[in-house]
């Protein structure tokens, strides 16, 4: 029985685990999810009531995994491949799953808070929250070109789920408030986005990008 992915295209935490599955060739079933569709959204509250995607679905051990940040987790220990995507020393351990939150809590979250602003019903939408998740945005960038400066990937040398999560969370909101001058920052997302599991993504989202209710579509970093 294949490992089934519930998820969506264009949804930037599904991209984070997208990731963990071309890097190391996992292979799997899609399911597309989609949620502007009635029978597609009761079918998945059905495998996961709370309707956030991604959810993986591993039938041959009877589980269901919702959260990226667990699918990772568990694909690291029960579908494991070269990359170790939780390092096993637990001094390593800690400093990824710290930099895994602050991705998702830091980028992804203010990110997201800006773009689903824009798709609210008529006088619902929320000025000053999006202002905060802006300024979000900024002070995340500042802390990471300091902490980006000397470093290969998140943590240092390996590719961890750090990383699987800065990806799509710089991608889309770069697209948002852009990086700017931040040379390390810039460089680092420039990293991510040159891996062929990116590249991969970028290919398959593509005909998806129209449907992203931004002025600006998102675009590949490059270092300059
Ligand atoms: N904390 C969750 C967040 C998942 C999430 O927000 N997923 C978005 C897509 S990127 C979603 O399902 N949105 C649909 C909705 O909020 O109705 C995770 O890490 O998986």
């Amino acid at each position: 029985m294949p490992l089934e992915l519930y998820f969506h295209p264009l949804a930037s935490f599904c991209h984070k685990v997208l990731i963990a599955f071309y890097e190391n060739e996992i292979p799997f079933e899609p399911v597309i999810v989609d949620l502007a569709d009635e029978a597609s959204t009761a079918a998945f509250k059905r495998v996961w009531p709370m309707a956030k995607m991604p959810v993986l679905r591993d039938g041959e051990r009877g589980a269901t995994v919702a959260e990226s940040t667990i699918v990772i987790e568990y694909l690291d220990a029960f579908h494991p491949g070269t990359i170790r995507f939780v390092p096993a020393t637990p001094e390593a351990a800690w400093q990824t799953r710290m930099w895994d939150r602050f991705f998702d809590q830091y980028v992804q979250e203010p990110m997201q808070k800006i773009v689903t602003d824009r798709i609210r019903p008529e006088g619902k939408s929320d000025p000053f929250g999006v202002e905060q998740a802006k300024a979000l945005l900024l002070q995340s960038y500042d802390l990471l070109e300091e902490h980006m400066t000397g470093r290969q990937w998140a943590i240092g040398e390996d590719f961890t789920l750090a990383d699987c999560a800065a990806t799509p969370a710089l991608f889309y909101a770069n697209a948002v408030v852009p990086i700017g001058d931040r040379p390390a920052l810039r460089a680092y997302a420039a990293r991510l986005m040159a891996r062929p599991s990116f590249q991969r993504i970028y290919e398959e989202t593509t005909p998806y990008f129209r449907f992203f209710p931004m002025p600006d579509k998102p675009v590949i970093v490059t270092a300059s």
